[in-house]
């Protein structure tokens, strides 16, 4: 009996000190391990799996422990209760495509209160909820090759469409607006008429069904500009299959157009652009181990080693809202050329 009691409470005492340990588990972990979290925008697109892959490579390599989470759609509210568990786990830092610019803002906040290092990359939250942002590109860079593509696609005139992600995206919000203004600044663009800016929110089906709206709602359609990987990949099948004379551009995966990419009747998108997300990862990843380690704020001027990056060292400088961003480069050509040497990159 006394054994029993014994027993009994050895393991209530074991119990006890292994529940003290989980919640007393500091931001590096019981294993004295720093963590690193990056959430991406949603789940089940190959653009945000690749962006996780840089991200975990760095953060891997610098022995640290790395959580990935993808939520299951993409949603501010799926993104909330991903930071919420992420400030209990007590994680270092937190990088994250937004859903939307302000809706996150409480939730980050009160992660930064509980002093992790809050980033954003590919799509950014406003200045309030971030310390910085990793741009893959200048916003009007990227409003410039678009809107030059659409103009020489369409021969100067005529009915074209935007196919976006979802209407709350910042990142295609800022790439349309930048489109929009050039269009109206430039007496060049005066006969292009957009028709409408659809959103495939990023699903494979939905952004399908919109290309094929899209087609029978404007019968003189002549270029559909995507600006989404899921979107534009969605949209060059449908025009590809129907043999459809619409033509199509934006931001793909080379590896998802390959096979669209051509400047005949028989393939839909002549050219369209992109760059590296692995590459955005990786610089993702530099930055919060940056922030984490102190070598950086996140102001404008803080200056970083990142690896064996192209560029690096990077500079944090002022983005247009107001807070700051690291830009990873310029937007990429991929047309029939150069197509075949990047379609097994990513
Ligand atoms: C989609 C996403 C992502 C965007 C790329 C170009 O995969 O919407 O945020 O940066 O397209």
């Amino acid at each position: 009996m006394k054994k029993k009691i014994l027993a009994t409470l050895l393991c209530v005492a074991m119990a006890a000190t292994m529940l003290a340990g989980c919640g007393s588990e500091s931001a590096s972990g019981n294993s004295g391990k720093k963590t690193y979290a990056i959430i991406t925008k949603s789940a089940g697109n190959p653009y945000n799996e690749k962006e996780a892959e840089g991200f975990k490579e760095v953060i891997e390599s610098i022995g640290a422990e790395c959580i990935i989470k993808h939520p299951e759609a993409a949603t501010a509210d799926a993104q909330v209760s991903i930071i919420q568990s992420l400030i209990s786990q007590g994680v270092d830092s937190i990088c994250i495509a937004a859903n939307d610019e302000n809706a996150l803002q409480a939730a980050l906040e009160e992660a930064m209160d509980a002093g992790i290092k809050v980033s954003c990359l590919d799509s950014k939250t406003n200045a309030a909820s971030r310390m910085t942002f990793v741009n893959q590109a200048g916003v009007q860079e990227i409003g410039q090759a678009l809107m030059d593509a659409v103009y020489d696609i369409s021969g100067g005139s005529g009915d074209w469409a935007i196919l976006s992600a979802t209407s709350q995206a910042s990142n295609q919000n800022a790439w349309i607006e930048s489109m929009k203004s050039i269009m109206e600044s430039d007496s060049k663009y005066a006969n292009l008429n957009l028709v409408e800016v659809a959103y495939g929110d990023d699903e494979p089906q939905k952004s399908t069904d919109q290309t094929q709206a899209l087609l029978s709602k404007y019968p003189d359609l002549k270029v559909i500009c995507a600006p989404t990987t899921v979107g534009i990949a969605a949209a060059a099948k449908v025009l590809q299959d129907q043999g459809s004379a619409v033509k199509l551009t934006g931001l793909g995966l080379p590896s998802e157009m390959a096979a669209y990419i051509g400047d005949d009747a028989a393939h839909s998108c002549p050219y369209m652009f992109l760059w590296n997300p692995i590459d955005v990862g990786r610089l993702g990843a530099y930055t919060s181990i940056a922030l984490v380690d102190g070598k950086i704020t996140g102001k404008a001027g803080d200056t970083f080693e990142a690896g064996e990056m192209i560029n690096s060292p990077y500079t944090v400088v002022g983005a247009d809202d107001g807070g700051t961003e690291v830009i990873l480069g310029a937007p990429f050509k991929f047309e029939p050329s150069n197509i075949n040497d990047w379609k097994d990159v990513y």
